[in-house]
């Protein structure tokens, strides 16, 4: 052991067993050891910031006091007086659908001796526009309370939310380290769903799924799944937005989910019908479906480009587009975006076709050369 007086008290800070007795803020600790030659009788200040009394940071210094009897004095500096802090920060989601601003609830702390009746509250997104809430209320050492904050505007994409506290009763803060928290999160606007729906063969923990944005974020991910169930889905509900996905599923053993032990496969299918992935199952190690998604959440009715009729109905019907264009596809899915019916149209504006499907609600898609529309369609008996 170096016995150098600094190396000799850093150690003992290092060992955070400082027993003794507190006298006001100092904390006073004999040793009884022989005192190394060359041992500085003065005061010794060492390295302000690396002791901890009672939780906070304070200066230390030594002092050898005797030949045989050094001791050693660890000085706490007094609690500040100004010092207020932001422990939390809730409310936030750690992804927001559809919803472009964020309500932060903060968490504000006195943890100065005064009492806190002020303190100014900033907070901003990446660094953009800065918000400000003048806080006043009445706080004793140590106590917290909750702040609700206006609304901010979120960035779609990727957010970072940083929330700083000052100015404790219009003063300087004196320990600055506890100001300020932060809190990242996903904003999608608009938003649109889209649908995974896996179905399993009998090797279920084979299987890991996993969705990522364009800079390779994890939004979403699923298995392994359990053995034995051949033929069960899975549905999974991705609130996604504007921009690029990769959907990657990968196989444990490299023999996909068709067809050796059963016929798995996956789509995945917006809210519309339209399919942005899929697979029949037969692959190796993964399957890898990129897609990218525009113009999600169009704002504004839709006029419908084709009459149901009638509807509802008894699982029979007739489809007729409104401007006389051809019909090129009939498309009938159930509210998990189970495809039960796909007709291709014969190049007439009018189809007449029937449903088997127990009553409820259906989503029909008509693809015409103006593109795919969608109604909803209700089957009673
Ligand atoms: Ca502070
Ligand atoms: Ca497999």
């Amino acid at each position: 052991m170096d016995l150098s007086w600094t190396n000799f008290l850093a150690a003992l800070v290092a060992t955070r067993r400082m027993i003794g007795t507190t006298v006001g803020t100092v904390l006073s600790i004999g040793l009884m050891f022989g005192t190394p030659t060359g041992l500085p009788r003065t005061f010794v200040r060492h390295t302000a910031g690396m002791a901890e009394h009672e939780g906070r940071p304070c200066d230390l210094h030594g002092s050898a006091a005797g030949p045989m009897r050094p001791s050693v004095r660890h000085e706490a500096l007094p609690p500040p007086t100004e010092d207020v802090a932001v422990t939390s920060i809730t409310n936030i989601p750690s992804l927001l659908c559809d919803v472009d601003s964020v309500a932060p609830v903060i968490t504000l702390k006195n943890n100065g001796s005064s009492l806190l009746e002020t303190a100014l509250i900033v907070y901003t997104i990446n660094g953009g526009a800065t918000y400000e809430h003048p806080w006043t209320g009445a706080l004793l050492t140590g106590q917290t309370t909750t702040v609700m904050l206006a609304p901010i505007p979120a960035v779609p994409g990727s957010n970072t939310l940083v929330v700083t506290a000052s100015a404790p009763n219009g003063l300087p803060d004196q320990e600055l380290g506890n100001d300020t928290w932060s809190i990242d999160f996903i904003a999608n606007f608009p938003a649109g769903i889209v649908n995974l729906i896996l179905t399993l063969d009998g090797r279920g923990s084979d299987v890991t799924w996993q969705l990522r944005t364009s800079d390779n974020t994890v939004i979403g991910e699923g298995g392994p799944y359990e053995d034995g169930d051949n033929g069960e889905v899975d549905s999974v509900a991705f609130c996604l937005t504007n921009g690029c996905y990769t959907f990657t599923i990968h196989d444990f053993f490299g023999d996909g989910i068709c067809c050796a032990e059963g016929e798995g496969s996956y789509v995945l299918r917006d809210a519309n019908g339209v399919v942005h992935g899929e697979s029949d199952g037969q692959y190796g190690e993964q399957h890898v479906s990129n897609f990218c998604l525009e113009a999600v959440a169009v704002e504004g009715p839709q006029r419908p480009a084709f009459l149901l009729h009638p509807n509802p109905n008894a699982g029979e019907f007739r489809i007729t587009t409104l401007d006389g264009g051809s019909i090129r596809s009939i498309r009938i899915l159930d509210g998990i975006g189970r495809t039960l019916l796909l007709e291709q149209g014969a190049g007439s504006p009018v189809v007449n076709t029937r449903l088997d499907a127990r009553p409820g609600a259906y989503t029909v898609v008509v693809e015409s050369k103006h593109g795919r529309t969608v109604q909803r369609m209700v089957v009673t008996r």
